[in-house]
């Protein structure tokens, strides 16, 4: 039965009915009954294997194929209006021509099928920064999944009203899950998201890269709010006051990590905590006292398996131990629990692989799991969540912290001049691509913010935006904005920061730099800590002043050919390039010189 009156709701559920042709239709009511009825009909159909009770209560295992283990950014479109709209870093295709494509391929697709309804939340249920989309879909796997990461059911529509046709349209169909007839498409000119011949997480839980970041991204832009590809951690000191942090990194670069980060020894005896209100997105707004506000839209967490582990990040792995989907990892069949590569050194012997097949992790030389195998865990599981994660009105922020994976040219850590000169930092951001999206791994490519595959318009409008927001800021009011790569190699190709834990050291390095306690020294790209101002102490003989100055230096020859790359990347932009970024180049080149 339908969950609602609201006409706009059940006019398009109606023509999604007609266009699909399901055998049925279930609303999802967020009931427990409802889920577990699910979660037993996909056990019976081989969609979930059940793991182990004792060991990991209410956890479950899925496989997708092999051809459906990352998002596909080749695939995904922009579909606005005019080409210049979606800008010249996403693909754009017209609307009417995308319709109709889509609709071709959904046609009657869900013929011996059940029809899904998900009324869903981003954000607090009710809170002004949250909105509501609703998914239709023809998974299970999909409703399990969206019902972990965000909020869903009755509760969502209860407090929607009828009238309001503030939501967002999103129609998954897995049809054949065909490669070639794949597509992911944000038409955000109508809050409407299409996804076709795709299983796999950002592909298909509608409401995180397409709703969170696509969709959300030129809504904000067009609201005066921003949807960010950021966590967001409170650093509480010793004497418990927290600070808030937003960070933006691509995909599979830590941000889990670092949102779940464990304080070094030392810190702890101090009484240092980290607080994890979100791993992932962030969504902004300025607040009554005039200083930005951010909440997680998302309820779970839907982290990288591979590398997660008791050192790593512990609290990952405790979230992951009860009413957890873990996806393409391996099944150690002795025990019926899951393993992945960097779980610990002790491989089962007698396990399936992510692909299905049988698996001998101490001969084979094959990976177990596939290195974007994920688990999906509620965010209540996490022992550091923060007691604001609910908080309707968000957490206020100290600091933006860019970065990427670079193993050379950016230090450790710098601060920008200030906001205009932090966007400019923001923009030039560039990674080293990693396993999330299909395509090779390990390549340099510019991604602004970390927003390159998620931001729903042109880049340059989005660059405008943000120098925008930042004129509606007092100085004293605006976050701080910093850089940071943990990534940096020596010659022989070792990491030279240790990373994780260790990353509260130049936390607490950016949150003095907020309050006025620590002095910097100006080079020609930003303020750079001095040396001695990052605590080291807990890592003799890791890492000593003299490494931590090379992590710190600024070379101005590599510096130069970058600029050159980012001329060029700018040079994509034309007249959406903000004059205030071109400005802030021709001043790192001058300070170059
Ligand atoms: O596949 S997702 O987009 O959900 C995860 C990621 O790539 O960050
Ligand atoms: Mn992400």
């Amino acid at each position: 039965m339908a969950l609602t009156n609201n006409k706009s709701i059940l006019d398009w559920v109606n023509e999604k009915i007609d266009l699909v042709k399901p055998d049925e239709v279930m609303w999802i009511d967020g009931s427990e009954e409802q889920l577990d009825a699910l979660r037993k009909e996909a056990c019976e159909t081989g969609e979930m294997t059940k793991l182990n009770e004792e060991l990991l209560p209410g956890c479950y295992l899925h496989r997708t194929k092999p051809n459906d283990v990352a998002r596909v950014e080749g695939r995904t479109f922009i579909c606005t209006e005019t080409k210049e709209q979606a800008g010249p870093t996403n693909n754009w295709e017209d609307p009417q021509v995308m319709y109709k494509k889509l609709y071709d391929i959904a046609r009657d697709s869900y013929k011996g099928r059940t029809m899904y309804v998900i009324p869903y939340s981003m954000g607090p249920v009710g809170s002004k920064f949250s909105k509501v989309g609703i998914e239709i879909t023809d998974s299970i796997y999909v409703v399990l999944n969206m019902s972990i990461m965000t909020r869903v059911g009755k509760a969502v529509l209860d407090c929607f009203g009828d009238e309001n046709n503030d939501w967002v349209r999103g129609l998954h169909c897995k049809c054949d899950v065909d490669e070639e007839q794949r597509y992911i498409c944000q038409f955000p000119q109508d809050n409407t998201i299409i996804s076709v011949n795709s299983a796999y997480g950002g592909n298909v839980l509608l409401g995180k890269k397409c709703f969170a970041l696509r969709i959300a991204s030129y809504q904000g832009k067009n609201e005066g709010w921003q949807a960010e590809h950021m966590l967001i951690l409170g650093v509480e000191n010793p004497k418990g006051e927290v600070k808030y942090i937003c960070a933006a990194f691509p995909s599979a670069c830590g941000k889990t990590n670092l949102a779940m980060l464990v304080p070094p020894e030392g810190y702890k005896k101090k009484g240092y905590k980290v607080w994890c209100v979100g791993d992932d997105i962030a969504w902004i707004r300025k607040g009554a006292d005039g200083r930005l506000y951010a909440i997680n839209p998302e309820n779970g967490f839907f982290g990288v398996a591979p590398g997660t582990n008791e050192k790593s990040n512990p609290n990952a792995l405790a979230s992951t131990k009860s009413g957890t989907i873990f996806t393409n990892v391996a099944l150690n069949l002795d025990n019926n629990t899951v393993w992945w590569e960097g779980l610990d050194k002790n491989p089962p012997e007698n396990a399936i692989e992510w692909k299905g097949q049988p698996w001998n992790g101490k001969e084979s030389t094959e990976k177990g799991a596939h290195p974007n195998s994920r688990f999906t865990a509620p965010a209540k599981n996490c022992p550091c969540i923060s007691k604001e994660f609910e908080n309707p009105d968000g957490v206020p922020i100290s600091a933006f912290v860019f970065g990427g994976r670079r193993a050379a040219l950016t230090p450790l850590v710098y601060q920008s001049r200030d906001w205009n000169h932090g966007v400019f930092v923001g923009s030039i951001m560039a990674s080293e691509t990693t396993a999330a999206a299909t395509g090779a791994v390990g390549v340099v490519r510019r991604d602004p913010m970390a927003m390159l595959p998620f931001c729903g318009y042109d880049m340059g409008d989005y660059w405008q935006h943000w120098i925008d927001i930042g004129e509606t800021l007092d100085a004293d009011k605006a976050p701080k904005i910093f850089n940071v790569n943990w990534f940096r190699k020596d010659e022989d190709g070792n990491f030279m920061w240790p990373g994780f834990g260790d990353n509260l050291r130049v936390l607490e390095w950016i949150i003095k730099r907020c309050e006025g306690e620590v002095e910097a020294d100006e080079t020609a790209i930003g303020y750079l800590p001095k040396a001695e101002d990052i605590n080291l102490e807990g890592l003799e003989g890791e890492v000593t002043l003299d490494s931590l100055k090379s992590i710190l230096d600024v070379d101005k020859e590599l510096w130069k050919k970058e600029t050159a790359g980012i001329e060029e990347f700018y040079g994509k932009f034309g007249k959406t390039l903000p004059a205030e970024l071109k400005k802030e180049l021709d001043t790192l080149k001058a300070n170059l010189d």
